[in-house]
């Protein structure tokens, strides 16, 4: 900076000097740490877990649904392999509809426990299927995420959280039991909440949901840098696990790859696959089993799950 009376510091330059010193960056100084990048998420792994949950629906009765030993079944290989991984796990029982519900929270020890990041999925199916795509692929991606967060002993700056939540075919349940059951302290702890519910659809459109603006440009930009294209999520608001965060006041956030409504000609057009066509013709069917998934989509949103949680937690 060239002071303006050679020799003499006038208080202008001081001020221009401070100015550079607080605000700007004085050219040669070092860059603001950079966020660490999120580590690839094995696409093998994450279809791993749908393989168990698809073993799981197979061995009780063909569901994984609410009250029934399916869903108690998944919950156990999840809080497992999370238990084996350093979280501290914790069930939470509620009852609805006459039968016994759980959801399962893990937290990852550090952080800033003021400012809690979470991200969560459904894992119940509906009676008629094993819901490998609802929502086990929510699940599975979710879950290799924070088993990922252990691989690399991540020390966010913000604390984890991660959930798996029980009954969100009946209406929301295990979600809003858990934030009803928080206090208002632990509510406003909660810097954001992250939804995964159908991320792997069969015919896959690539959607954001349009709530928090940071949170969504935090996946927007993560599949412009991959040149996927992506819309906002439409198909109704409310619909999963982050309505009632939100309807508490926590930011929300997450992806979505469609369930039964068509593909039109223009979203076939950027994402391929077939118009005319539901993104999931299995939806809530039978034939939402382990066969059910696309692997570009699993895997590129599973990916996108890590780089949400790495960012927005550092
Ligand atoms: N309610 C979810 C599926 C679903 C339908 N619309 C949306 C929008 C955003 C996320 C999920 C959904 C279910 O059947 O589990
Ligand atoms: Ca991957
Ligand atoms: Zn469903
Ligand atoms: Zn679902």
């Amino acid at each position: 900076m060239k002071l303006s009376v050679p020799g003499r510091v006038t208080a202008t330059a001081v001020v221009a000097a401070a100015s550079l010193l607080v605000g700007g960056s004085i050219a040669g100084a070092a860059p603001a740490p950079a966020v660490a990048a999120a580590p690839d998420i094995p696409l093998a792994n994450v279809k791993a877990h749908l393989t168990q949950l698809q073993s799981i629906a197979t061995a009780n009765g063909g569901n994984r649904a609410h009250g029934r030993a399916g869903y108690r079944a998944s919950l156990d290989y999840v809080k497992a392999r999370l238990d084996a991984a350093g979280y501290t796990t914790a069930i939470q029982q509620f009852t609805s509809s006459g039968r016994t519900g759980y959801n399962l929270i893990a937290d990852w020890p550090g952080g800033d426990t003021d400012q809690v990041v979470m991200a969560g999925s459904h894992l119940d199916s509906v009676i008629s299927g094993a819901g490998i795509n609802d929502n086990g692929s929510g699940s599975a991606a979710v879950l290799e995420t924070a088993l990922a967060v252990s691989r690399a002993n991540l020390q966010p700056t913000k604390h984890l959280r991660f959930a798996w939540w029980g009954a969100e075919e009946l209406g929301l349940v295990g979600s809003r039991h858990y934030v009803n059951t928080l206090s208002s302290t632990d509510r406003s702890k909660i810097t954001g909440y992250l939804n995964f519910d159908m991320i792997g659809s069969p015919n896959p459109g690539y959607f954001v949901y349009d709530d928090d603006p940071a949170i969504e440009k935090t996946f927007k930009d993560y599949f412009t840098g991959l040149g996927v294209p992506t819309e906002i999520e439409t198909e109704g608001d409310g619909r999963s696990d982050h309505a009632p965060f939100k309807s508490a006041g926590v930011p929300v956030g997450g992806l979505f790859t469609g369930a039964s409504r068509a593909k039109t000609a223009a979203q076939a057009a950027k994402w391929g696959g077939t118009s005319g066509q539901a993104f999931d013709r299995c939806y809530h069917s039978s034939c939402d089993t382990t066969s059910n998934i696309n692997d570009t989509a699993l895997d590129r949103n599973s990916d996108a799950v890590a780089h949400a949680v790495w960012e927005l937690s550092s």
